[in-house]
């Protein structure tokens, strides 16, 4: 397979003005006609015009009206060339014939449930005409859609709907267009059975958008809260970064089928149904904030992706890293800041590190790439987040919108470079930002280490920071990164000390007024920063709000910690102390259960926990995030070599043991935010269903018949799908005959509800039970479950691979399962496929029997007849 590189990059020779479509959908084939205004980049000097073309049967090929000759072009099974275009302006007309209902891909147009659709991100409008398909071909666009009335009543593409009419044979059309320009990747196009809820938003230069949400009938009461979320994210984006929306009309359509969450196409966004949908009885608290977040995040793309878009699939981060750190803000201010940023950080934690210290670990720009697909990954999205964050970070909010008004302003229309927008930021502020540009092409996650020390006599106190960034594959050696740590100083009754002067320079604060936290500019590799006027030593808290996407080592004692986590005016870094601590006391504990000794549990944690839980004070959802212990996967990514079974050990006896000996505290928490009113999706109301939820899968992980009666009773008694799903879930932890009886019940009652039985697989396939295999593999052949449906894949093998001890199984069960799906599913969906197969991507961190195993697979994997480059991609550079 072909690699392709950044260094490579060369403008395109040809632009595309005006492109104009014609689909002529049929049941056994599509009839695709385009034509183009062309023009030679360098007018009067000829040079080849390469278009992209896969899967496509060429019918006819014209320039300027004149049907070509055979030898005038040439066609591959990739590319159609035409070796001599004319040397001025030219129209190309080209027709081809596409097989929407054969394709499984997802990619291209296909058919979700009965309807046409298209995902044409990042490379598939290739799959519907020959086009230079790369995003800096910018064109205005019209399309007609062709189809029969009955099957297809609603015809929906981007832009302005301009013309519609019946036709003979009981077929109809309609024409629109865009008037904007676009790459082909934001092209779309719906044909179907659907209905819409309607309602319409006035924007502050007094604007009236025309808002869709389109789904089949039965599911149209299920889409208010992605109205609401939609209305909301177009208000703050007026609010925060004063953007509007540029067209009179906005559609979201609600598709089964879809490879990824959502698709920002110009005015026509296309969701995966799952991220549209939720009622109180279906859907969780999770699925509402999800929804919140992702209708944002495409919206917020029409500015930060569409308006300005990427130069090519390397600047990827461009859009992404900047948007999901919208979205991310959009949701703090819609909910607990707080919250969200730990939950955005644990995210970081738990997915971007190990990829960054895996074989697949890449830049948040990449250098390279076979499948572009294979590049939308936790790394250019929320590695990308946090480069934007600290931008934001280093000028404060007011210098980072004057960053993002004068991107706008400079580049509005165009398809533009990561260093585009670094300038843009640095232009507006007139800022210093060295070697910040590292963070775009160095791979691997900084370890900073700090130690500290305090001189009574001066009245000084210093921190020492030293950093390090790890080799990463292609990138043995790494420079010295930009690292912006915000800090704050505690005196010993748990307040911040005004921060009045500094002996360095680089603080980033002017010392006018004092300060309680202040942001360290650390750029070198060793670095001291000394405070004056420090009247006794303090207590830093470090690394506020995590300011930058770093491992942070220091000095901190275990007292100071839990003095943090009782004191910190930083509530983010609160929750980290007691995270900090918990993750020492579990790699204790593990090495413990290695070396065979009894395991006995700290009773300062029990206290600290218990001090938490009890807290009034303290909002209930943060509550709920600080007695939640460190995931397994953030354990085994502390360990040199990764133990599955002593880490899960570890976990389940930390949980049973504070379930014993805060079994009276879990229980009143229950009982006391317990409520009868009906389901809000409120930051109030959530907040109380997530510490009752959590309390109660404390209480039935000790598996007494008093404490699985009592979540039992919940389960019947729910009357939303966050309280019902969450005690299914507590007593599932447990194997017996109970577990099975209420996970049948659960499906007897949801069985016509597929994203809710998409939970129920999820939840069984992603067991901590021993031999868990086997029941997935039943699962299989459930009548529910569906390969070709990547939502069920996702939960059912998705889930599987996410317990580590079913998946990393000894004998090596887990992945020889792994590795036949895979296989099976590559046929179907490459995208799916590939992202699959990761999970093996760091069989190297397991011990030499888990690493022959998965090794053989990962060998059995790249060796395969037909393997698509998606899973090539992976599994290779996963062996390298
Ligand atoms: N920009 C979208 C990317 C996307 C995608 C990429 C590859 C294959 C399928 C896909 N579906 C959607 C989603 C986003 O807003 O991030
Ligand atoms: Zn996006």
């Amino acid at each position: 397979p072909k690699e392709v590189f950044l260094k490579d990059y060369k403008m395109p020779d040809y632009s595309f003005e005006k492109v104009d479509l014609s689909f002529t959908l049929g049941e056994d084939n599509t009839i695709v006609a385009s034509s183009i205004t062309v023009s030679p980049q360098i007018e009067g000097t000829p040079c080849p015009l390469v278009l992209h073309g896969v899967d496509l049967k060429l019918l006819s090929i014209k320039v300027d009206g004149k049907e070509l000759k055979e030898e005038e072009y040439h066609v591959t099974s990739r590319h159609l060339t035409l070796p001599a275009p004319p040397t001025t302006t030219f129209t190309l007309e080209i027709v081809t014939e596409i097989h929407p209902e054969n394709n499984t891909s997802l990619e291209g147009l296909y058919k979700s449930s009965g309807n046409f659709c298209t995902q044409c991100e990042a490379e598939g409008f290739r799959k519907i005409t020959f086009y230079q398909d790369r995003p800096d071909v910018m064109a205005r666009y019209t399309c007609r859609i062709e189809a029969d009335k009955t099957l297809y009543p609603v015809l929906l593409s981007n832009g302005n709907l301009v013309e519609q009419g019946d036709l003979e044979g009981g077929r109809h059309y309609a024409i629109w267009e865009d008037p904007y320009k676009k790459p082909s990747y934001l092209f779309a196009l719906v044909a179907g059975q659907l209905e819409s809820r309607d309602d319409s938003f006035i924007t502050r230069s007094g604007k009236n958008v025309v808002l869709r949400i389109w789904t089949p009938c039965q599911d149209l009461p299920k889409t208010a809260h992605a109205m609401y979320s939609l209305k909301a994210a177009m208000k703050w984006d007026e609010e925060v970064f004063g953007l509007e929306y540029d067209l009179n009309l906005f559609n979201i359509v609600a598709v089964p089928d879809f490879n990824m969450g959502a698709m920002e196409n110009k005015s026509l966004n296309i969701f995966n149904s799952k991220l549209v949908l939720a009622s109180p009885e279906t859907a969780t608290d999770g699925d509402y904030a999800a929804i919140l977040g992702v209708i944002g995040h495409e919206y917020f793309h029409n500015w930060t992706g569409n308006r300005v878009t990427c130069r090519d699939w390397f600047q990827l981060s461009l859009k992404e890293g900047l948007t999901v750190f919208r979205d991310q803000e959009f949701s703090s201010d819609m909910g607990s800041r707080t919250v969200k940023r730990i939950a955005d950080v644990s995210r970081l934690r738990n997915y971007q590190f190990p990829q960054d210290a895996s074989p697949m670990a890449h830049p948040v720009r990449p250098h390279s790439y076979i499948k572009m697909d294979n590049f939308y990954t936790v790394t250019v999205y929320e590695k990308g987040a946090e480069v934007v964050r600290m931008y934001k970070t280093l000028l404060g909010t007011e210098g980072f919108r004057k960053g993002m008004d004068l991107y706008f302003q400079r580049h509005d229309g165009q398809a533009v470079t990561c260093e585009d927008f670094f300038a843009a930021m640095r232009d507006a502020n007139n800022a210093d930002f060295s070697n910040f540009l590292l963070w775009y092409s160095q791979a691997g996650t900084p370890y900073v280490t700090v130690t500290s020390s305090y001189n009574p006599d001066a009245r000084t106190y210093s921190l020492k920071f030293s950093q390090d960034v790890p080799p990463t594959a292609g990138q043995p050696v790494k420079e010295p990164m930009f690292i912006p740590v915000a800090v704050g100083l505690l005196d010993s009754s748990g307040k911040d000390m005004p921060l009045t002067s500094i002996y360095n320079e680089g603080m980033l604060q002017k010392f006018d007024q004092p300060a309680s936290t202040i942001v360290l500019k650390v750029t070198k590799k060793e670095e001291e920063f000394v405070f004056s006027d420090i009247p006794e030593k303090p207590i830093p808290s470090l690394l506020r709000g995590y300011s930058a996407p770093i491992r942070l080592d220091s000095d901190l004692t275990d007292g100071d910690l839990f003095f943090l986590l009782a004191h910190d005016s930083d509530e983010f870094n609160r929750w980290e102390a007691g995270q900090v601590l918990a993750r020492k006391l579990m790699l204790n504990l593990v090495a413990d259960f290695q070396q065979n000794k009894d395991l006995i549990l700290n009773q300062k944690f029990v206290n600290g926990i218990r001090s938490i839980l009890c807290d009034s004070s303290l909002d209930k959802e943060f509550i709920s995030k600080a007695i939640t212990l460190p995931g397994e996967g953030e354990i085994m990514d502390m360990m040199k070599v990764a133990d599955p079974d002593a880490v899960h050990a570890v976990r389940t006896f930390i949980k049973k043991q504070l379930a014993l000996e805060l079994k009276q505290e879990f229980l009143a928490t229950v009982k006391s935010n317990s409520s009868d009113e009906p389901y809000v999706f409120d930051h109030q109301s959530l907040a109380r269903r997530a510490l009752k939820n959590i309390a109660l899968v404390y209480l039935a992980s000790l598996n007494e018949p008093e404490t699985t009666e009592f979540a039992l009773h919940e389960y019947k008694s729910a009357t939303n799908m966050t309280e019902q799903f969450a005690a299914l879930a507590a007593i599932s932890q447990n194997p017996g005959q109970v577990r099975d009886e209420v996970l049948s019940d659960f499906y007897n009652k949801w069985q016509h509800d597929y994203l809710v039985v998409n939970k129920w697989f999820a939840l069984q396939s992603s067991s901590d039970i021993s031999g868990n295999v086997a029941n997935v593999q039943k699962l299989l052949e459930h009548p529910a479950f569906d390969l070709r449906n990547p939502n069920k894949v996702y939960s059912l093998i998705g889930g599987f691979c996410g317990s580590p001890v079913n998946f990393h199984a000894k004998d090596g069960s887990g992945y020889k399962f792994l590795g036949d799906l895979v296989l099976q599913l590559d046929k179907i969906n490459p995208q799916v496929a590939s992202r699959m197969v990761s999970a093996f991507s760091r069989w190297r961190r397991y011990d030499e029997t888990r690493q022959s195993l998965a090794k053989a697979q990962l060998e059995m994997i790249v060796s395969a007849d037909g393997l698509s480059e998606n899973v090539y991609e992976i599994a290779s550079k996963s062996l390298a």
